[in-house]
């Protein structure tokens, strides 16, 4: 039989641990299948390390060295880790196989290859069979950084100081666009308007 669980019990569970270990303690096992990947998926530690969320970074692949993938997927959960991001490219097992050995959320980026420019990896990560989800992010660089922010979100229901410096970013983020409504003002090039309004007067005065 199901466990039946109820609001009350769970939030019991959470104060219990609501909090990290210790300060760097990993929450976040960010998982690559070459160090060739690590260009597209320092982009998630980066992001990561400004939110103040504690992470480790490792090469483990799928294909070179299935017997390490098993023993960190399924001793994952055990060390503290609380989600895992998984970065390969190609015919990309790796993210998919990590689901399949543990219960933790998997984020899976599909690294950008020079072949397919990415959509294998895309294809390979996203097409998993019913019953085992990798969350898919993006192609490349931005699907790194969203998994870093989708993994701050997935642990910000869960500890408050990580949900709020997400937060903070997005109010930063926001502020950054609207403190440039116009590009090419920012970067000295005259508006259309200011041309043409330039042009009028010369026309005028002859
Ligand atoms: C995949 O093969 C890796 O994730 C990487 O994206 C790709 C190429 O690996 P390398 O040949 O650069 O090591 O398993």
């Amino acid at each position: 039989m199901h466990k039946r669980w109820n609001r009350r019990s769970l939030m019991k569970q959470e104060q219990t641990k609501e909090r990290p270990r210790s300060s760097s303690h990993a929450l976040v096992g960010i998982i690559m299948g070459s160090t060739s990947d690590w260009e597209t998926l320092e982009h998630a530690a980066t992001t990561l390390r400004d939110l103040g969320i504690p992470c480790e970074t490792r090469v483990v692949s799928a294909h070179r060295t299935p017997d390490l993938l098993f023993e960190y997927a399924t001793s994952a959960e055990q060390r503290g880790i609380e989600v895992i991001i998984a970065g390969a490219g190609g015919a990309a097992h790796l993210p998919g196989m990590t689901a399949s050995k543990t219960v933790l959320p998997v984020l899976g980026v599909p690294v950008e290859t020079k072949a397919l420019k990415g959509l294998d990896s895309l294809l390979s990560i996203a097409q998993m069979p019913g019953g085992i989800p990798v969350g898919t992010l993006a192609i490349g660089k931005a699907g790194a950084t969203n998994a870093a922010l989708l993994a701050a979100a997935i642990l910000g229901t869960k500890y408050p100081g990580i949900r709020e410096s997400l937060r903070e970013f997005r109010m930063e983020q926001t502020q950054r666009v609207l403190a440039t409504p116009d590009p090419a003002a920012a970067d000295g090039t005259p508006r259309a308007s200011a041309v043409s309004s330039r042009r009028g007067k010369k026309r005028t005065r002859a």
